[in-house]
């Protein structure tokens, strides 16, 4: 597929606001400055980006609990997700949601949640909207390779193959659920699965690959968009930090050779020197680039900085839609 260059450097861009982005909330969480905990998306920016950028704006996407990442690559604004994290009035949830809730409508962000699986009906309910709507949106759902072992997957993907809906299940297959491997808890090949519901699945084995991701989530787009009905798409990757920032599991669920050799292939790394050896961008545009990404996390840090608690007035605003006006 050929891109332009302009996409080319957004990716990079994208990948980088993510571990910068997460960088950032790590330590502010060590330091007490976001309440709870944090899980970052550093090692799978290729996977989360390549996704998000194959989705055209318009389009919508759902979450989980390692959600920072995907409303940034969809081209969420970073001030009002820091704020978010933080608990801050001007966050993208009215410092509600926090890290784990972050739902950003303005770029097809459906919303996150801790519950494992929960991505999964949501995104297939947004994709039954769309087709009854007629309004041409494609839906896609993130989702672990703990949650593809998650009944609501399978009972998401028989509707959506009865219905031709347009949605991806995107597994993002970072090989562990907290400390669980997933060859320990997972029946044979997970994009394989698909076939039994009668829809396309895809392995992507180099998950560390934008391009690979981006290319094989658009073969999928262009499906849903054809009226085909929905893909399952695996892409294989790996979590550079711990679950959860300051979780302390301990290391030796985690091979130290297996964790350098997934460090060595550091999507943005990689991404850098595809960018450079085809001429897209010399040494210094790329170095520019990362000083400006760093920028951008560090006013985001401003805004959050500058922004207020909420006031208690509100507390009680936003919980519930009215959805029918039953009550007016
Ligand atoms: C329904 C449910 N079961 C269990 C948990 C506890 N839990 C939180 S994260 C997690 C692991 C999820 O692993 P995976 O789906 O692979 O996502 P990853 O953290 O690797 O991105 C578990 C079991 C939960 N939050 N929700
Ligand atoms: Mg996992």
């Amino acid at each position: 597929m050929s891109l332009s260059p302009e996409l080319l450097m957004e990716m990079q861009r994208r990948m980088l606001r993510i571990r910068r982005f997460d960088e950032r909330a790590s330590k502010m969480v060590k330091r007490g400055q976001i309440p709870g905990t944090v899980h970052t998306s550093i090692g799978q920016e290729a996977q989360v980006v390549g996704a998000c950028m194959a989705l055209g704006d318009a389009d919508y996407m759902s979450g989980n609990h390692r959600s920072h990442g995907h409303p940034i690559g969809k081209g969420s604004p970073l001030g009002p997700l820091m704020a978010e994290l933080v608990g801050k009035a001007d966050g993208v949830c009215g410092g509600k949601g926090g890290s784990l809730h972050l739902a950003d409508f303005e770029v097809g962000s459906l919303g996150e949640s801790g519950i494992v699986g929960s991505s999964i009906p949501i995104a297939t309910g947004a994709a039954l909207s769309s087709k009854v709507l007629g309004n041409g949106k494609v839906a896609l759902a993130f989702f672990g390779d703990g949650a593809a072992n998650q009944g609501c997957l399978y009972e998401a993907m028989n509707m959506a193959g009865v219905w031709d809906l347009p949605v991806i299940f995107l597994c993002e297959n970072n090989q562990y659920a907290l400390s669980t491997p997933a060859h320990t808890v997972t029946s044979g090949v997970i994009a394989e699965r698909a076939a039994g519901f009668g829809m396309p699945g895809v392995r992507v084995e180099d998950g560390q690959d934008v391009l690979a991701v981006y290319d094989a989530v658009s073969v999928a787009v262009e499906r849903a968009r054809r009226g085909e009905g929905p893909t399952l798409v695996e892409v294989v990757t790996y979590r550079f930090n711990e679950h959860s920032e300051g979780l302390r599991l301990g290391t030796d669920y985690r091979d130290a050779a297996e964790r350098a050799a997934w460090t060595e292939r550091d999507p943005i790394v990689l991404f850098r020197a595809v960018l450079a050896a085809r001429g897209i961008a010399t040494e210094d545009e790329l170095d520019a680039l990362e000083a400006d990404v760093l920028e951008e996390v560090e006013e985001s840090v401003r805004f959050t900085d500058a922004s207020p608690f909420p006031d208690p007035q509100v507390a009680f605003q936003d919980l519930y839609t009215d959805p029918i006006g039953a009550m007016s």
